[in-house]
């Protein structure tokens, strides 16, 4: 198959795929091996020294995980891919690749909550500085650069209040200040959103998301050039150790099947979820950047396709308190973090998946006491309406 000429559908089908010669498997099989045998001593000391390829452990490397990083290095345009264990696996060895004691990040301010706690915990203690600013605002992003400054981080949309980073500004002034880029493309997945395509150096993904697709695995992925790509797996995969095992490579191979299948219908159920959401009486305000009303409407119809992403956040008339209302009472949206499964799922960001900031850091942060994240899904779209209906007519 010429991939280069295919659809991103046909990739994501077909993309990095192996069928063993024999038996005759269609689909790759799990390697469900940690180690992999040698034929003799030579041949062993040929591959640790690099002189032969082939594989020699599971933490270096296995044929079922190489299907799932070639798949993906194709859906985002990269020349190479690695997997992690999770999606801060992948985050942490990004950071641990690019940075050293002494040197200083510039990342937007509204970012997951553990990869906040990552760059104001450990990194700081490792000797890392890092300055928050407004991502939506990027002179702001070229003032709080400094000489020792050696990584520009985003997430776009923002987890979870949604802002949009422009990307191919903020890949430009990474060039232009000839300092690496990595965007978390978590939120929106290749098949609506693809950072390289912008001139954006690295992705980085939470893989349990949409590109699984089901919610039953925990996964990372990072996306680059080859030689980034090689380092990290050299230097920090291999050393560092968050490895992703063949079986959860495996449903992630499966589950990217559909991407492009799912990401549509995403897309679809959340625009018509944030235009109910926009009308009804009970609620302040919607942040979807398929809205016209969203401040980077513009923007975000640039720089995606086929959509806008499955991810809501909104505010209730009645605060904090109808909020909590809300979250008890739905019945068809599951409460519980996480996002990009084949059901809806909705959480409170302060006490849940951002409560890793105390109040002034989500005062900074843009995430306000009673902004509530739903990540619409696969169920039918007025189902999933009139479940928030009776809910928010309750109020
Ligand atoms: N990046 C983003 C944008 C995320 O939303 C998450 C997890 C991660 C990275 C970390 O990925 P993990 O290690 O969990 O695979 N976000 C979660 C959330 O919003 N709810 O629960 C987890």
């Amino acid at each position: 198959m010429n991939e280069e000429k295919s659809h991103f559908e046909t990739r994501a089908i077909h993309a990095g795929e192996m069928h063993m010669a024999d038996p005759g498997s269609h689909v790759v099989p799990i390697y469900q091996t940690s180690t992999f045998v040698f034929e003799n001593t030579e041949q062993g000391a040929r591959r640790f020294a690099g002189e032969e390829p082939g594989y020699i452990y599971t933490r270096l490397g296995n044929p079922t995980v190489r299907v799932l990083e070639q798949k993906m290095a194709d859906l985002e345009n990269a020349e190479d891919a690695v997997a992690f264990g999770s999606g801060m696996g992948a985050i942490s060895a990004a950071f641990l690749q690019l940075l050293s004691a002494g040197d200083h990040v510039v990342s937007i301010k509204t970012i997951y909550g553990c990869t906040y706690a990552l760059l104001t915990g450990m990194m700081r203690r490792m000797g890392i500085d890092v300055t928050f600013v407004d991502g939506t605002d990027i002179e702001a992003i070229r003032s709080a650069i400094r000489p020792e400054t050696k990584v520009l981080y985003g997430e776009t949309p923002a987890n979870p209040n949604m802002a949009v980073l422009d990307l191919e500004a903020f890949a430009q002034l990474g060039r232009e200040s000839g300092i690496p880029t990595i965007i978390d493309n978590t939120f929106m997945s290749p098949a609506t959103q693809r950072p390289l395509d912008w001139g954006i150096d690295v992705v980085v993904h939470s893989a349990t998301k949409y590109l699984g697709g089901h919610g039953d695995l925990i996964a990372g992925i990072l996306v680059g050039s080859s030689d980034f790509v090689a380092e990290v797996k050299e230097d920090v995969l291999k050393d560092v150790g968050a490895v992703l095992g063949p079986f959860d490579a495996w449903l992630l191979i499966r589950g990217l099947k559909t991407l492009p299948l799912r990401i549509a219908r995403h897309n679809e159920n959340a625009m018509a979820v944030a235009e109910f959401l926009r009308d009804h009486p009970a609620v302040a305000e919607v942040h979807y950047p398929g809205l016209p009303s969203h401040p980077q409407y513009r923007l975000s119809q640039k720089q995606n396709h086929g959509g806008f992403g499955g991810m809501i956040s909104f505010e209730l008339s009645g605060g904090i308190e109808a909020g909590r209302k809300l979250l008890d009472s739905v019945d068809l949206c599951t409460l519980a973090v996480s996002l990009g499964a084949c059901d809806t799922l909705i959480q409170h960001p302060a006490s849940m998946t951002h409560s890793t900031m105390d109040e002034d850091q989500l005062r900074a942060s843009g995430i306000g006491p009673g902004l509530i994240r739903l990540s619409v899904g696969l169920e039918h779209r007025d189902d999933i309406i009139s479940d928030l209906k009776s809910s928010l007519d309750a109020l």
